[in-house]
């Protein structure tokens, strides 16, 4: 189901939209005004928190990036790592 909002997340040079699975569930999560969302990315738990708007590495807090949510026409770089043109 395509959602009005889509998320992204911050990569080197610019942002990659979150796939659209992981997207519904930050939406439903956001939209129920809960404070987080944990995703299992690439094999991988994550928690995405919505005062910081970061995602951060449940095991090593050290990874974190800035995410957004914004209209799905927001330039990205590709989906979940796909690169898109
Ligand atoms: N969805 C999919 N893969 C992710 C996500 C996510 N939300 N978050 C992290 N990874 P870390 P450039 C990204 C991947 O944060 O060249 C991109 O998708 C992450 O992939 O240190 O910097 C690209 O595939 C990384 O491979 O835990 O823009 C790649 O980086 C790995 O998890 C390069 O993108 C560790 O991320």
């Amino acid at each position: 189901t395509q959602e009005v909002y889509q998320w992204f997340y911050e990569g080197r040079n610019g942002w990659w939209k979150y796939d659209e699975r992981s997207n519904s569930e930050l939406e439903a999560a956001y939209s129920s005004g809960e404070a987080d969302c944990t995703l299992l990315l690439a094999g991988t738990l994550y928690n995405i928190d919505f005062q910081s708007m970061t995602q951060v590495r449940r095991s090593d807090q050290t990874r974190r990036r800035r995410v957004r949510r914004d209209t799905p026409m927001f330039p990205a770089k590709g989906i979940a790592g796909i690169k898109t043109d």
